[in-house]
């Protein structure tokens, strides 16, 4: 398929999150006009923001579409949605399932419910080091070499899941 290639961040910290994120890892999949190209481990990890909140599970996969970038973040939408995650709670409170478009190809985007690179890209380990696993030369809009963020940014606690088995 031609397109944009596009990663996507997968956090859970809810209702078994590891077994969230794989099962929205094959939703991502079945999405008209997307292929998921690669997907990182499965990182645990401390919350960020908010402390009162179980751990949590995140990953980050690079996917190929043509899905327009506004279209791409309702199709994530409706996955959280497929997830049960309930919104209204707390800011940046617990959830069964989160799917943030980190960066989409060598857009710059800043409408009204779309900003691309994702505003946190730059200083959240559990973004930074999937990331790298995947694509460690990738060098970002605005934000430049990946390589360059991940030295910044302290591991504070990421860890890659153990294997089931
Ligand atoms: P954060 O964005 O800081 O990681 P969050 O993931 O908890 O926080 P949500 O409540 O999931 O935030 O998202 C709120 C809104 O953010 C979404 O409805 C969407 O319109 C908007 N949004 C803006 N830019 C993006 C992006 N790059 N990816 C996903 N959502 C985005
Ligand atoms: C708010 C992130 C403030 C960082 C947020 C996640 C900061 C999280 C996640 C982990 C949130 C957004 N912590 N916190 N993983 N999402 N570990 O996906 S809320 Cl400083
Ligand atoms: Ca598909
Ligand atoms: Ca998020
Ligand atoms: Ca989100």
């Amino acid at each position: 398929m031609d397109g944009t290639v596009a990663y996507i961040g997968l956090g859970s910290n809810l209702d078994d999150p590891a077994a969230q994120v794989a099962r929205a890892l094959d939703e991502l999949a079945a999405i008209d006009g997307l292929e998921v190209t690669a997907c990182s481990r499965l990182y645990h990890n401390p919350p960020m923001g908010p402390q009162d909140q179980p751990d949590y599970i995140n990953a980050v996969a690079r996917v190929l579409t043509r899905l327009p970038a506004e279209v791409l973040l309702d199709e994530l939408l409706a996955i959280e949605q497929a997830h049960g995650r309930v919104r209204g709670g707390e800011h940046w409170g617990p959830r069964t399932l989160d799917l943030d478009l980190l960066v989409y190809g060598e857009a710059v985007i800043e409408t009204g419910r779309l900003t691309v690179p994702h505003p946190g890209l730059a200083e959240r380990a559990f973004v930074l080091y999937p990331l790298q696993e995947i694509e460690p030369g990738l060098r970002i809009p605005r934000l430049g070499a990946l390589a360059e963020l991940c030295r910044r940014c302290p591991r504070d606690g990421l860890r890659p899941l153990d294997p089931v088995a």
